[in-house]
């Protein structure tokens, strides 16, 4: 549930502070603290999960509420219409640099290509 080590659990304690947009009792989203476009949303389960590869058939209805708040944000954030990216990364590949299952929200701006 909470992971010493991991830095998110810790914004989900407060312990570290974040830019909040968003909690429930499940889920917290906030600003991303290096955003990579004009609207910068992480999308976190409260639940330490390390990444997509540790997702299991339990945690599905919880990735679907996370793909609810995504859609509440972005029309609160005005990008629904404009549009916008939800982005999971994981493992070393992706670039994934925080073991904290996370979803980038995205938009404000025309994005760039995706590469891969
Ligand atoms: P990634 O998918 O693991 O690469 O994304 C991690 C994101 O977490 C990245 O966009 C960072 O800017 C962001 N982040 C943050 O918002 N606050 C922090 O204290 C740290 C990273 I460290």
């Amino acid at each position: 549930m909470f992971k010493e080590d991991c830095l998110f659990c810790k914004i989900v304690a407060g312990t570290i502070p974040c830019n909040k947009v968003y909690e429930d009792e499940q889920i917290l989203a906030f600003h991303d603290i290096a955003p990579a476009a004009p609207v910068h949303v992480l999308i976190i389960p409260k639940k330490h999960i390390d990444s997509m590869n540790e997702v299991t058939a339990e945690d599905l209805p919880l990735i679907s509420e996370i793909h609810r708040v995504a859609i509440e944000l972005a029309k609160q954030l005005g990008i629904a219409e404009s549009g916008y990216r939800l982005i999971n990364n994981c493992g070393p590949d992706s670039g994934q640099a925080v073991q904290h299952l996370h979803y980038h929200l995205l938009g404000g701006g025309k994005l760039g290509a995706l590469t891969g």
